[in-house]
């Protein structure tokens, strides 16, 4: 039997999307990325791909189209087991060969054979269910027509389309409907709330700054928390850069990936602005961070991913603590927290957190990996500097602490080990489990605020920042640069790290490393030192060893 007659539907479809000539798509940190306008026979093959996850694991997938903070033009598609968590890793070489095949036959060989391997019921009645989501680039509708023809072409496989949504509503979806539980837009707004008034009801009655001005990236993000807002009490929050007509452009001058690496105000922002508390979500919100704008120029005072990471540690390690000096809490030792940053965290918050006893863990750039690690906790908390990251609790953690907050209830109720029963509880259901969330983010910060009666400047002030510097460095090829020990050291070119170290040793506080990025063709340039003219002289130095080894290709900018 020829392939063709084995899969019929597959290779008609194929052959209306043909690969662009001249370009390898790789499945990078996030999934495939690149401008909007080459992607379609990727898409239509992530669709494949999506299609082919769901028959193996015999459970719903999902499949995003977005770029995040990327700009408008750039568009990109990303899988979601599941669990709700990112596409399991091993499947990340057949995912490059698959979108990478030359012709519909190379494709349909390896489909064959990867079916084969995986032993992936295919063709015999199984049905397989995917769920599209797209962020608002103008490239998506396009691309989601690819997608859903993707899927189309696999014997009983279902696109089922979920509209215009945040990366981590799709996941959260994914992951509910796998569990058999509410997995609607409206279940995952009104669960949002809920426990928002939950932990803001458990919390003391402190008055606080409750005015809050977000800047949604003129993305989907901006969208989604004005839909919120109205089912929320208790918050006083402004959106701008919503992305309606006339605001401005998706990720222009404006989202998390912007304020964070500029350290700018973000546009529609001003002068009344100057010492508000601020947030800023990236394009697809799944980054947060908060700033204040300060009073000179157009810069900020930012409140990033290590910060929410430290405040959210701050707050759990002590309800934890009310918890587990309750006597009867049977489960004392065993409760281990943990949490997981990557190289880019700054040094200072990684003392701070040391500082509190905390087990800190260091991951790969990428969420995958870090939520991997944080996965092996009770309760592990991981955030990239960038804003991206999430709390996750094991479900035996759960089970346990279900089971002490009905004990506590009718023995101690209204006593503060109850209450913080409560309180780990609600935070488990506001807090996104299967990847980070800049709107479940949002509220938990709020809340822990609140609880705290903190200011956006005393959580601030929490530790103070090591000036650092991050730039890009083109070469000619990115993947020269091979790295260990979660990227702070160079393998390969063999020499580079020694020098690396070399320079970085002429300064105090001096922490340097380089890594090829996933996703951008350049080498990214990291440095941190006691004052912000040595971190850039650092990072200078450090690009031009990258050159010398890699050669130069082109100009160099900031990151
Ligand atoms: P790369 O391009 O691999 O550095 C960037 C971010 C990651 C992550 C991904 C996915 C930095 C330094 N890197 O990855 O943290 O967010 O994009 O969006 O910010
Ligand atoms: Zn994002």
């Amino acid at each position: 039997m020829t392939h063709e007659k084995q899969h019929p539907i597959l290779l008609d479809y194929v052959r209306q999307y043909p690969l662009p000539h001249g370009v390898r798509f790789t499945y990078g940190t996030a999934g495939f990325r690149s401008e909007g306008s080459i992607l379609a026979s990727t898409v239509f093959r992530a669709g494949i791909l999506a299609a082919l996850r769901s028959l193996k694991t015999g459970s719903t997938v999902g499949l995003m189209l977005t770029a995040s903070h990327n700009p408008i033009s750039d568009n990109g598609v990303k899988i979601a087991d599941p669990d709700g968590g990112m596409m399991i890793q091993q499947w990340e070489p057949f995912a490059d060969a698959l979108v990478n095949a030359p012709d519909p036959e190379h494709l349909l060989q390896l489909v064959i054979q990867f079916v084969k391997e995986e032993n992936i019921p295919f063709g015999g009645g199984q049905s397989a269910n995917i769920l599209l989501g797209r962020d608002t680039r103008p490239s998506g509708d396009a691309l989601l027509e690819a997608a859903k023809q993707g899927i189309n072409s696999v014997v009983g496989a279902f696109a089922i389309d979920m509209g215009i949504l945040t990366t981590p509503q799709l996941h959260w979806m994914v992951r509910n409907i796998n569990k058999g539980t509410r997995s609607s837009e409206s279940d995952y707004m009104e669960q949002l709330a809920k426990s928002f008034r939950c932990l803001v009801d458990l919390a003391p009655d402190n008055t606080m700054e409750s005015k809050l001005v977000v800047d949604g990236a003129n993305g989907v993000g901006g969208e989604k928390l004005q839909q919120l807002k109205k089912i929320l009490s208790g918050l006083d929050i402004c959106v701008r850069n919503t992305g309606k007509e006339g605001e401005g452009l998706l990720n222009e001058g404006c989202g998390a990936d912007y304020v964070q690496k500029e350290k700018a105000i973000p546009s529609s922002f001003g002068l009344d602005d100057v010492g508000m508390k601020c947030a800023s979500l990236d394009g697809d919100g799944d980054r947060l961070v908060y700033f204040i704008p300060s009073a000179s120029s157009n810069n900020v005072d930012l409140v990033d991913g290590d910060k929410i990471l430290t405040l959210f540690a701050l707050f759990i390690k002590e309800q934890l603590d009310f918890l587990c000096n309750e006597q009867g809490f049977d489960n004392k030792e065993a409760v281990s927290l943990g949490v997981v940053q990557t190289a880019y965290a700054n040094g200072a918050s990684t003392a701070y957190l040391k500082k509190l006893g905390l087990e800190v863990v260091l991951a790969p750039t990428g969420v995958k990996y870090l939520h991997k690690e944080a996965a092996t906790f009770d309760v592990g908390i991981y955030f990239e500097a960038n804003g991206h990251g999430t709390i996750l609790f094991s479900e035996k953690f759960l089970s346990h602490l279900q089971a002490r907050s009905d004990e506590l209830s009718s023995t101690a109720s209204g006593s503060e080990s109850h209450k913080s029963g409560l309180r780990l509880l609600e935070v488990s259901r506001l807090i996104n489990q299967a990847v980070g969330d800049a709107l479940s983010g949002l509220l938990l910060v709020e809340a822990v605020l609140q609880y705290k009666g903190w200011s956006i400047k005393a959580w601030n002030e929490l530790y103070q920042d090591l000036p650092s510097r991050q730039l890009k460095a083109k070469v000619a090829d990115r993947n020269a640069v091979v790295t260990a020990n979660a990227e702070t050291k160079v393998v390969k070119p063999p020499g580079l790290q020694e020098l690396i170290d070399e320079e970085t040793a002429k300064y105090p506080c001096g922490r340097c490393f380089v890594r090829p990025s996933g996703t951008e063709d350049v080498v990214r340039v990291y440095a941190e030192a006691s004052t912000q003219e040595a971190a850039d002289s650092l990072a200078q130095s450090a690009v031009q060893l990258v050159d010398r080894f890699l050669g130069f290709a082109g100009s160099h900018q900031k990151a």
